[in-house]
């Protein structure tokens, strides 16, 4: 009777021992930050830490949450002193959007039960520990919005559980480690508003899973992998504002779950792909500021979801397919700053929904379509520097939310119709440099 009685005596000593070590490491901490951040702590009095505000425990009495989220410029100090050791039970780890400051500590390697981990929207700096990777049960990583520097380390791939990742809005540097390869829960990643080189490794194609894959604004360079057509499930793929080169590989009409792609601002070269015309979920194509040269594929006219296409700055050449008309919830169609000739299709005009209509600084040439008329949603016609010919429309008397017409350096002629004068959203008129005659 004797013997068991005594263990449990020390299982109970034992299990008291970790939660008191708790309290005395979060008071370590509390006084460790600034009086404005105490005062806000003010419930963490004494030894119960469980009933402080932003703690949350087991039955056994040990923290398996601390939430203190969203004090914005309350919590300031820096996490030297919160010795995660005293945690063994810590799931989640929530401190977004403080003032905390200074390194992420390694010993955060410690907090073995760690699932949710939010360091986002502080001002923490120094190097990311590579101690964090030992984090085996961690499903989300957000330190985004902080001033941490360094490479990403290459151990990131041991995080087996990962399904979010969010480094964005830092200032790290060096390359994608190709370990991230490895993580195969992995649904989103945003790098995006960094400063790292290197290329996009090709083991990306085993992020099967991955539906938002974003590494926008950083220095990037190489191609675009031709592996990512392995990825069924990416609906967001942003890799604009890089440097990256090569062709679009053909492999991007198999992504039949995108939504969204921006790869602008590269320095792409050669063809639009015919295989985008597979992309029926596409909303969003963003391709301006590159190199790419042919013509717009006809293929196009299948992407019957496109609410916005941005070509502009590009060196396409050809006509416009009539098969655009297709695009019938198109919003936006940016085609500026290219080499596209031939005249406008007819077919334009069966696009309701088009809000921004620019074709400036082409080689267009023909008439400008009466048709134009039924496009009553329009907002800006901005077609200077074609060669256009002939009349403006009376049709144009229709458009009575256009707010921005310009048709300069145009070859256009004739009297300039009197229903120009009744568009009354109208705000900017620019009509020089063409041949027309009479009075306004
Ligand atoms: C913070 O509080 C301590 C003790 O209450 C006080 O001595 C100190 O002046 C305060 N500091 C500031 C910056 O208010
Ligand atoms: C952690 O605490 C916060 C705030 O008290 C709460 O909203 C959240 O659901 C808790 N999370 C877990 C995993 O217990
Ligand atoms: C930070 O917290 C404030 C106040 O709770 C909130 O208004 C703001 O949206 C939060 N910012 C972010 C980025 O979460
Ligand atoms: C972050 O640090 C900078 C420079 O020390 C400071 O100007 C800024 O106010 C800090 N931001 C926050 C949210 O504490
Ligand atoms: C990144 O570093 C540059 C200088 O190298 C600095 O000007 C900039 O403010 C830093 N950005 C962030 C988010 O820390
Ligand atoms: C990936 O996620 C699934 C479902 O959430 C889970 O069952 C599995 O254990 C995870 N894999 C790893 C390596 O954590
Ligand atoms: C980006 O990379 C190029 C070379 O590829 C280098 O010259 C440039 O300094 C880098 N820019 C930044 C911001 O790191
Ligand atoms: C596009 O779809 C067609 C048939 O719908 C198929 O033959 C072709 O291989 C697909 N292309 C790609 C790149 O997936
Ligand atoms: C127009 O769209 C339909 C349905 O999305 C598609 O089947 C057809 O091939 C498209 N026509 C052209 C000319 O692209
Ligand atoms: C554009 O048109 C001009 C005049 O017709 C012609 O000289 C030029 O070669 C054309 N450029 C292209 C790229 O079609
Ligand atoms: C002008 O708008 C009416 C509907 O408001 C439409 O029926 C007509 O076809 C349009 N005219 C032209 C020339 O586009
Ligand atoms: C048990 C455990 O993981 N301890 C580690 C806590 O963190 C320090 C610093 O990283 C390590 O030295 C310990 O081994």
């Amino acid at each position: 009777m004797l013997v068991p009685l005594q263990s449990s005596i020390v299982f109970a000593s034992l299990a008291a021992a970790a939660p008191a070590k708790e309290a005395e490491t979060l008071l370590k901490w509390k006084a460790s930050l600034d009086n404005k951040s105490q005062t806000l702590l003010s419930s963490w009095l004494g030894d119960s830490h469980c009933n402080w505000v932003g703690i949350t425990c087991d039955e056994a009495g040990s923290m398996t949450n601390l939430s203190l989220p969203n004090y914005v410029e309350g919590l300031r100090g820096t996490l030297h002193s919160l010795n995660f050791f005293s945690f063994p039970k810590l799931m989640n780890l929530e401190l977004r959007n403080n003032s905390l400051y200074g390194p992420i500590p390694s010993h955060i390697g410690n907090l073995s039960k760690l699932i949710f981990l939010d360091l986002s929207y502080n001002n923490f700096s120094g190097n990311i520990p590579s101690e964090i990777c030992l984090l085996k049960s961690l499903e989300l990583i957000s330190l985004s919005n902080n001033r941490i520097t360094g490479s990403i380390p290459q151990e990131i791939g041991r995080l087996s559980s990962v399904s979010y990742i969010f480094f964005n809005d830092n200032n790290l540097s060096g390359p994608i480690p190709t370990s991230i390869g490895s993580l195969h829960n992995l649904t989103t990643v945003d790098l995006s508003r960094n400063k790292l080189s290197g290329s996009i490794p090709q083991k990306i194609r085993r992020l099967s899973l991955a539906t938002n894959i974003l590494f926008r604004d950083n220095n990037l360079s190489g191609p675009i992998p031709t592996s990512i057509g392995s990825l069924h499930n990416l609906m967001r793929l942003d890799l604009g504002n890089n440097r990256l080169t090569g062709h679009i590989p053909g492999e991007v009409g198999m992504l039949r779950s995108l939504n969204y792609i921006d790869i602008a601002g590269n320095y792409l070269t050669g063809n639009i792909p015919e295989s985008i015309g597979n992309l029926s979920k596409l909303e969003l194509f963003y391709l301006y500021d590159n190199k790419l040269s042919g013509s717009i594929p006809s293929e196009i006219g299948q992407l019957g979801s496109l609410i916005v296409l941005q070509l502009l700055g590009n060196y396409l050449t050809g006509v416009i397919p009539p098969s655009i008309g297709n695009l019938t919830k198109l919003s936006n169609l940016l085609l500026s700053q290219n080499m596209l000739s031939g005249s406008i299709p007819r077919e334009v005009a069966m696009l309701k929904s088009l809000s921004v209509l620019a074709l400036a600084e082409n080689n267009f040439s023909g008439s400008i379509p009466s048709e134009i008329g039924q496009l009553e949603s329009l907002s800006i016609l901005q077609w200077s520097d074609n060669y256009l010919t002939g009349v403006i429309p009376a049709s144009i008397g229709n458009l009575t939310k256009l707010s921005k017409l310009v048709l300069s350096q145009n070859k256009l002629s004739g009297s300039i119709p009197q229903e120009v004068g009744m568009l009354k959203s109208l705000s900017v008129l620019v009509l020089a440099g063409n041949n027309f005659s009479g009075s306004i």
